[in-house]
């Protein structure tokens, strides 16, 4: 009989499925649910529910519980072995949280197989909606914790982040503060991961180590609930959050109503989940510290782990515990692919080819030209008014201006992953730039380091799955080994290698500082 094993991931937009064949290496089966379109009657959009305040952003619990009932029925549909998955683990967008009331734990531990997930919870929730990661309402109390825990180098050194709006702490606060009765009411909160975790278990699921330093809430060296934060946070706050745990370990066997309605075994483990980053890191084969992953998406991000544990003094990366054991980092430039477009729409170029034979005029370094490219407000660094900064560039010079974007934005990752204190081995880049070899050239220099392709669609869930496969062979007293396990699920494109030119590294190592004193003088200017 197959190992197989099933990894889910409640991302924003969807609910995904992977299922993975242990001894053959391969994804047997995958399938992505949208919540706009397979649940309409929710009124999400891009699984939001809509908010006359654009800095609210919440969305619903049970929508997220219907469409766990929607992809078993399609797994079921699609003739997936159901009965043969050891384990299930699973990922869920980061800081979303949902209020469960004290009839919540008796519900989930009598889920009817005759009636649907969204049937069993009427009447679980204590709030009916879950403020999720796109949220921004939180200033003031981001503010008032921060300023309770010593600022934001303090903050980041307790928790592994500065406060953050969209973080789980900052959020519970708003909600303590503005409906002291709902809070009153609330027996258990809840992520996003550990909410479906606790449905697939029947009993509410511990918060992992990765997801659960999202929150501002954990002790991020020790792994434990953080006294300070939760007195900075909001009363009787401890009673209210479950045990902390590592992602991928069993909590029981998976809950009786997905066994009868579905068929699943009634043998299969029910595991920790973790948040979608800490199962992309998983999902992408990060497992030893040095191995770093760039997402060249709508935004960059970049992440890798690092196995001692060192926050960020100026506060804008932010550490999770990796799934792996070790650390993981994520640092999220804002400015990534719509930065990129503005500039060749600027000069009008018709597409990144027309792009990358101008940029190709010019040699690295730029003769010293630097353009600090805040098209939008940036997170990394902290850039509120929005501007485009020119030193020693002239604006009409087209060919220098594409070069500058790329160096720019290379630099900034550089500079402002420092702190990590981990050199890149390799980096992996991911997303919709990363088939742009001009892009990736500029990387490797600035780095002077390989860079290697590799393909995530779905990383999280299948992170997840490999979770599910580390948790259940764990618990059968083995010792899997991350970099056994992952191998043949997580390998770079054929062909996508390439490697730092030396000359080149040694110029970009000079013009790092130029860049810093850039921005220093930018950012004192705005
Ligand atoms: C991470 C974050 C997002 C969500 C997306 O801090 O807010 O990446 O996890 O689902």
């Amino acid at each position: 009989m197959a190992r197989l094993f099933l990894g889910l991931d409640s991302s924003t937009q969807s609910l995904s499925a992977v299922v993975i064949d242990l001894d053959s290496r391969t994804v047997v089966y995958e399938k992505s649910l949208n919540f706009d379109r397979a649940l309409p009657g929710y009124k999400t959009q891009n699984g939001v529910l809509p908010h006359r305040d654009p800095l609210v952003k919440h969305s619903s619990p049970l929508l997220w519980a219907d469409a766990l009932d929607q992809i078993f029925a399609a797994m079921k549909a699609d003739g997936v072995a159901l009965g043969e998955i050891l384990a299930i683990s699973g990922s869920g967008q980061q800081h979303g949280s949902v209020y469960l009331n004290r009839t919540a734990a008796a519900a989930l531990k009598g889920l009817n197989p005759k009636k649907s997930l969204v049937q069993n919870l009427r009447g679980v929730f204590a709030r009916k909606t879950s403020p999720i990661w796109m949220d921004s309402s939180t200033a003031a109390e981001c503010a008032e914790i921060r300023q309770k825990l010593g600022g934001i180098k303090a903050t980041a050194a307790a928790t592994g982040s500065d406060a953050f709006e969209r973080f789980t702490g900052p959020q519970i606060r708003k909600f303590a503060k503005t409906e002291p009765a709902a809070y009153a009411e609330t027996a258990q909160i809840a992520l996003v991961s550990s909410f479906m975790a606790s449905l697939l278990a029947g009993k509410i699921a511990p918060i992992d180590y990765g997801d659960g330093a999202g929150m501002n809430l954990m002790d991020i060296r020790k792994k434990v609930w953080h006294a300070g934060a939760l007195t900075a946070t909001a009363p009787k706050l401890k009673a209210k959050l479950p045990p902390l745990a590592p992602a991928g370990k069993v909590i029981g066997k998976v809950s009786s109503y997905f066994v009868q309605k579905y068929g699943l075994n009634a043998e299969a483990l029910a595991t920790v989940w973790t948040g979608d980053n800490p199962a992309s890191v998983i999902g992408l084969g990060l497992i030893k510290s040095g191995q770093v992953a760039i997402s060249l998406g709508t935004s960059d991000t970049f992440f890798g782990s690092m196995a001692k544990c060192q926050t960020d003094a100026r506060g804008e990366g932010h550490v999770f515990g990796s799934p792996a054991g070790g650390y993981m980092t994520l640092i999220c430039f804002k400015n990534g692919s719509l930065a990129r477009e503005k500039v060749r729409e600027l000069y009008g170029l018709k597409d990144w080819n027309a792009f990358g034979k101008l940029l190709a005029k010019t040699k690295p370094g730029n003769n010293g030209a630097i353009l600090l490219p805040w098209f939008d407000a940036e997170i990394v660094p902290r850039v509120n008014r929005p501007g485009i900064h020119r030193f020693d560039l002239a604006e009409k010079d087209a060919a220098a201006n594409a070069r500058a974007i790329f160096e720019a934005q290379m630099l900034s990752m550089r500079r402002h992953s420092a702190w990590m204190k981990v050199a890149p081995e390799c980096i992996f880049a991911t997303g919709g730039a990363s088939n742009d070899r001009a892009l990736l050239q500029v990387l490797a220099d600035v780095m002077n380091c390989r860079v290697l392709c590799i393909e995530v669609s779905k990383s999280a869930a299948l992170g997840a799955a490999l979770l599910a496969a580390h948790g259940c062979l764990t618990a059968a007293g083995e010792k899997p080994q991350w970099s056994k396990l992952v191998a043949g699920f997580t390998n770079p494109v054929a062909g996508s290698e390439v490697r730092p030119d030396k000359k080149a590294a040694k110029i970009y190592d000079r013009l790092l500082e130029k860049f810093a004193e850039c921005e220093q003088t930018a950012l004192a200017g705005l």
